[in-house]
């Protein structure tokens, strides 16, 4: 363009000339001219060269990394880039856009990768709103497969066995898919093929629900549940809290105002008739309680008169944590059908011991998972009950004196009274509260003929006053 940039020597061809401003307008025209015949002479144009807005990636990089249990897998991706005149940039997976990030995240690292079809994965990232400033490689993708091993009785997959699984029983029940290849609930893992059904809430696979393997979801795989209940294969996924109000339904332990020593009946109420209940198939919960107060062996909950079983059918499940003061339990309808109401839903019954000293109880209601047949959560509020017990035992009376013995026994159980004490009537309770005879006796009684196990004895003198006594047989 004018301008003379000197002599060079043949001999040094090729010579580099520059650095010439790549402004993306000016058009440089080069001659060169034989200095000793001008007329040997040629020229070359070169241009437009715009350097100061090309933006470049280089050095892409995309490393795989390792398997997650679900068989999903991690990818780093990283790259170096001039020029991009944009904070951000695409992500392409195998010809679809997988999401945009800023420049600032490099090297990234997505997780949750699903497993590739292909062997090789295609990865293009471009400089976001910039043309053609993009750049490609491939990875090969791992092979994450999921070993998923059925547990029988962790029909929710959670990692353990216990009352929640009973939900997605009831969710699922009567669905039938593949049988596995080995059927049976000894607490192993199992392999079986897919089903066709997932349920809603976590596309967890129904073959999960399918306990024992027979390719149908019903009774027979809540027999997993209760052999296997409360053991696990790993670290146990907490079940969600559910957020409630109290302008939502309540859940809660019907107590009397006061309650003597001795077996009691309490209804576990759901909904009342202000706050009825519009809708729910199946609820899982925990009843706490204290074993210092409530025998734990004693306590059984039923569901004879529960509204959650209208005009259907219902499974259901309890189990006591003796050590923790816990009862686990669980009721599901199975026909797929939600029901509305309010009331009784389960009668829990327990036997007060010695509880001198102690003045008042409190039964709370924890961890509640409510659902719809469609899977929806039902929010309940959990209300806790309180009572005053003990009230017939807070003076000694003559009656605590009786001794009863041998204990253990195996058949006959004989009384040691105070002075001016006799026995007017002896009601004989099984762990469970139920009773099973009246013995008019007053100087021994024989078990003989009961199963073995805990027996609680109420001792009622002919002054009125009653006492309760545990005896092992
Ligand atoms: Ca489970
Ligand atoms: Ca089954």
């Amino acid at each position: 363009n004018g301008m003379n940039y000197g002599l060079f020597n043949y001999a040094d061809l090729p010579i580099t000339l520059g650095l010439f401003e790549g402004d993306g307008v000016t058009v440089y025209e080069f001659i060169i001219t034989d200095v000793a015949d001008p007329t040997c002479s040629n020229f070359t144009e070169l241009g437009p060269v715009d350097c100061s807005t090309e933006c470049s990636i280089f050095d892409l990089t995309a490393t795989p990394g390792d398997c997650a249990a679900d068989g999903t897998y991690s990818l780093t991706i990283d790259f170096d880039y001039q020029n991009p005149g944009n904070d951000f940039f695409d992500l392409y997976i195998d010809g679809t856009f997988y999401d945009y990030y800023p420049l600032s995240d490099l090297p990234l690292t997505i997780d949750g990768l699903e497993p590739s079809p292909v062997p090789l994965v295609h990865v293009l990232v471009c400089i976001n709103d910039v043309p053609n400033c993009c750049e490609d490689t491939n990875y090969e993708a791992p092979s994450c497969v999921v070993f998923e091993e059925i547990w029988p009785g962790d029909a929710n997959r959670n990692g353990e066995a216990n009352y929640d699984d009973l939900l997605n029983i009831g969710l699922a029940y009567g669905a039938e898919g593949p049988e596995r290849p080995l059927q049976g609930i000894d607490w192993e893992a199992h392999v079986g093929p897919d089903w066709p059904q997932n349920f809603a809430t976590d596309a967890l696979n129904y073959k999960f629900a399918d306990c024992n393997g027979d390719g149908i979801i019903n009774e027979g795989d809540v027999e997993a549940i209760e052999q296997n209940y409360g053991l696990s294969y790993s670290e146990p996924i907490p079940i969600p809290a559910q957020e409630a109000t109290e302008n939502d339904p309540p859940i809660y332990l019907s107590l009397p105002p006061a309650i003597p020593n001795g077996p009691f009946e309490a209804d576990v109420m759901l909904g009342t008739e202000d706050i009825p209940v519009d809708a729910i198939y199946g609820l899982s919960f925990k009843v706490q309680f204290d074993p210092q107060v409530i025998m734990p062996n004693s306590i059984d909950v039923t569901f004879d008169d529960s509204w959650l079983a209208a005009g259907g059918q219902v499974l259901s499940i309890d189990r006591t944590l003796a050590a923790e003061g816990v009862v686990e339990i669980a009721i599901t309808r199975i026909d797929h059908n939600d029901v509305g109401g309010y009331g009784a839903m389960a009668n829990f019954i327990g036997i007060i011991d010695d509880v001198l000293g102690k003045g008042e109880m409190q039964i709370s209601i924890l961890d509640v998972h409510a659902l719809r047949a469609d899977e929806s959560p039902v929010p309940l509020f959990k209300m806790p009950a309180q009572t005053d017990i003990s009230t017939s035992v807070q003076t000694p009376s003559a009656a605590e004196g009786i001794k009863v013995f041998p204990n253990p026994t195996s058949d006959w159980l004989y009384f040691d009274l105070p002075q001016g004490v006799e026995i007017e009537r002896i009601r004989i309770y099984d762990a469970q509260g139920r009773l099973q005879f009246v013995s008019l006796d007053g100087s021994r009684v024989n078990l003989g003929h009961l199963p073995k196990g805990i027996y609680f004895l109420q001792i009622e003198t002919r002054a009125g006053e009653v006492v309760y006594r545990k005896i092992v047989h």
